[in-house]
């Protein structure tokens, strides 16, 4: 008889403790908010392999895209990656939440060059991703002149034969270049000026694409592109008739990276995540399948010869770069100028 008892008072307790065992057990979950054609799912699942954290991924095509929508939908993104000049937009008003640098054991792997750069000087809010460049592809066996900067390239030889970014900033600042002002410099009156530029130059574009530009090239609709150099390696890669052209005019140098948004629900999970990209194994899967400038300097080393030698994932010499910086509300006029033009008929 004591010994039923025994046994049913154990089972009630073991029935009681379930649910509770239950909600420890709750499933880990991390809400990433990151570029398209960025983040290999190769890597999403490695992550959650060894972690047990589920991965929510959700694409943006822009940086002011991203912006719009985490400055909007309240806390629910854990980690995002902004380029350069949005975190320090984001750091402004301060909508990131600092580091727990101890969390992230693997930073010692980045490239010294590459780390407290002058959006983030003490490194405390954000973490190189991929770094990389905005330049020309040019097929070459369909473009016979040289094509030397932006002017070749909207020269009216090559009309309807050109893919961009479908971005902005970017475009204005290519106009600005060719006046030889800095894309930081958006001030009314240099808008002025990239106005009639622009208004030659965007007539002359076929497809606006930020996600893949590389498609445009690549079914031949056409010969000529303005895009990031990752799509530019990949180009390369698949055949070595699109050439990489950094323009003669300056280009922009871009340094995408992980950040915790203020608020973010899982940022333990965010730090578990980027501590996990920044192992050399795991960071030589994204330049695998997305070829852009690694800043994970053990990474570098495990690259393969033929990796290392792309000249768009790694330029062997490179004119004026030029890193974007926060504009402000100024970003707004520059969507209006470019939307406006675009929509001429
Ligand atoms: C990847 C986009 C790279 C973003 N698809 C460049 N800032």
């Amino acid at each position: 008889m004591k010994i039923i008892r025994l046994i049913l008072a154990l089972t009630l307790l073991a029935a009681t403790a379930v649910p509770s065992y239950g909600q420890a057990k709750k499933k880990q979950v991390l809400n990433l908010f990151c570029w398209s054609e960025y983040v290999p799912q190769e890597v999403i699942d490695g992550f959650t392999k060894e972690t047990g954290i589920k991965v929510n991924t959700e694409n943006y095509a822009s940086n002011e895209e991203m912006l719009s929508k985490l400055l909007a939908g309240g806390s629910k993104y854990d980690l995002i990656q902004p380029s350069e000049y949005t975190i320090e937009a984001l750091i402004k008003k301060e909508k990131l939440d600092a580091l727990t640098l101890e969390n992230i054991p693997n930073l010692k792997n980045l490239d010294p060059k590459f780390t407290k750069m002058p959006h983030d000087p003490e490194g405390k809010y954000s973490v190189p991703w991929m770094a990389g460049t905005v330049g020309i592809v040019v097929n070459t066996a369909k473009v016979k002149t040289p094509i030397t900067g932006y002017k070749d390239v909207f020269a009216g030889t090559h009309k309807r034969r050109i893919v961009v970014l479908n971005d902005s900033r970017e475009i204005v600042s290519w106009a600005l270049a060719t006046l030889g002002i800095s894309a930081n410099d958006m001030t009314p009156e240099n808008l002025e000026k990239a106005k009639p530029i622009l208004a030659t130059w965007l007539p002359q574009v076929k497809v606006y694409d930020s996600d893949s530009p590389k498609t445009a090239l690549l079914n031949g609709d056409v010969d000529l592109g303005i895009v990031w150099s990752g799509e530019a390696a990949i180009l390369w890669k698949k055949n070595k008739k699109f050439s990489y052209v950094l323009p003669a005019e300056g280009a922009h140098q871009f340094i995408d990276s992980l950040a915790i948004p203020k608020g973010a629900p899982n940022k333990g999970n965010a730090e578990k995540f980027i501590n996990y990209i920044l192992k050399p194994e795991v960071s030589v899967l994204i330049s695998g399948e997305f070829p852009y400038t690694n800043p994970n300097a053990e990474a570098v080393k495990l690259l393969k010869p033929e990796q290392r030698d792309n000249p768009a994932s790694y330029p062997p010499s490179a004119p004026k770069l030029e890193t974007f910086k926060d504009i402000g509300a100024a970003a707004k006029d520059i969507d209006k100028l470019v939307t406006a033009i675009k929509g001429r008929k």
